[in-house]
């Protein structure tokens, strides 16, 4: 059964027992930046659902009741990877038990394999492999793009833009060209974690540091790569170190405009070195999302990712700041290696359920947010 969406609208002023709340609740009504001060804040208020009016209230006022979704298609070539962080329960080293790495074919065939709905979107990340050549990517690339002419590929994190640049002797912008010229149409919003050094040296001390992560954005969107980016949530790190996090995407995105979407990324523990650490609740989850919503005033979407969250949590955060729960997945590996126990996969229809019910409007989308029309098998993308 579907929910008239007016009926779910809040349509009266704010109201908040936090008093603390009332300065900020001035400047969103008035569109006017937040401070780091009121990131704080806004973590730290006991008002949850003040704080979810507000970015509802921004929701709204970008998209109204719209909510995206697209059909789209994890791969994940290898999970060998030369970093060992704590985060992580997909890596492994290589030769140990569990590794795998696909063959060119073997890839492009699991491109083609799962629903039969047309994907409009090949989500494509892995590991640091110590032996791949830069070639084997770029061969994967090109080898979708002659096979899928029509998807979009969404393929490398910045951490795997700056160890293939290391590993094939080349600059960050070169790479980032090379990669460009195969097929690459533009990047996910891995590996961004938290910038705080601090915190980055528990969680993950092998990769490239919250500066490097943010200039090699900076180079990807100067060419025209268009990126994502996330925050990793619900581990070592503290309110200032979220709101440090979001205060410095936001100061890139005034600069390069080129980040499509953040996505809040709930920590999964199980099987990793952090396992001790208890998993996110739904308190947490939801607050990311609006405090997200309300400091990123420069990014047009914000996404409940719904297989880190769960699509219960996803369907409830549209109504606490997020206009996007991402798509159909079909194969997801790094959260279920981490004890993710959502389906790695949901159909299209699911998607536009979980949203309609939520008394919101389904909008697919491609991955550059324009209008997909489908029959079955094959997609239109309105220009
Ligand atoms: O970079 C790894 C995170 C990311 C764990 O751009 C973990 O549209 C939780 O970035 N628990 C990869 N998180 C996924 C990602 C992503 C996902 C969906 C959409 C998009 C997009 C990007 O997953 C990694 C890391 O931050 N991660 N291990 C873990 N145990």
């Amino acid at each position: 059964m579907s929910v008239e969406s007016s009926s779910l609208r809040p349509r009266h002023s704010f109201q908040t027992d936090d008093a603390a709340l009332l300065p900020i609740a001035t400047k969103v009504q008035a569109g006017e930046r937040l401070s780091f001060e009121d990131g704080v804040t806004l973590y730290r208020s006991g008002d949850i659902l003040a704080v979810g009016w507000l970015a509802n209230s921004v929701r709204e006022r970008l998209h109204g009741d719209v909510t995206y979704f697209n059909v789209n298609r994890h791969i994940n070539p290898t999970n060998v990877c030369v970093a060992s962080c704590r985060l992580c329960a997909f890596g492994r080293k290589k030769g140990d038990a569990g590794t795998y790495t696909m063959a060119l074919e073997e890839a492009w065939d699991a491109a083609a394999s799962g629903y039969t709905e047309a994907v409009t979107e090949f989500h494509i990340v892995g590991g640091l492999h110590p032996d791949l050549p830069f070639e084997y990517f770029m061969d994967l690339v090109r080898g979708l793009k002659v096979r899928f002419p029509k998807v979009h590929i969404k393929a490398f994190t910045m951490v795997e833009v700056a160890f293939l640049a290391k590993r094939g002797k080349m600059t960050i912008p070169e790479t980032l060209q090379r990669m460009k010229e195969a097929g690459v149409d533009s990047m996910p919003g891995g590996g961004a974690e938290i910038f705080a050094d601090r915190i980055r040296h528990i969680i993950c001390d092998h990769k490239i540091d919250g500066s490097e992560w943010l200039e090699t954005a900076r180079q990807a969107h100067k060419i025209g790569l268009r990126s994502n980016a996330t925050m990793l949530y619900g581990h070592v790190e503290n309110d200032e170190d979220r709101v440090d996090h979001l205060v410095r995407l936001r100061t890139l995105q005034d600069e390069t405009s080129g980040f499509q979407t953040f996505i809040p990324l709930a920590f999964h523990p199980d099987h990793t070195a952090l396992s001790h650490i208890p998993r996110t609740t739904g308190m947490l989850d939801i607050r990311q999302i609006a405090v997200g919503r309300l400091m990123l005033d420069n990014f047009a979407h914000i996404k409940s990712y719904w297989q880190m969250v769960t699509p219960k949590m996803a369907q409830i955060s549209l109504r606490f700041g997020a206009d996007d729960i991402d798509g159909t997945v079909v194969e997801e590996k790094i959260y279920h290696d981490a004890g993710a126990t959502t389906p790695q996969g949901l159909r299209r229809k699911d998607l536009v359920r979980l949203i309609t019910e939520a008394g919101r409007t389904p909008f697919e989308r491609d991955t550059m947010y324009r209008a997909v029309t489908r029959s079955e098998d094959t997609f239109t993308v309105a220009v």
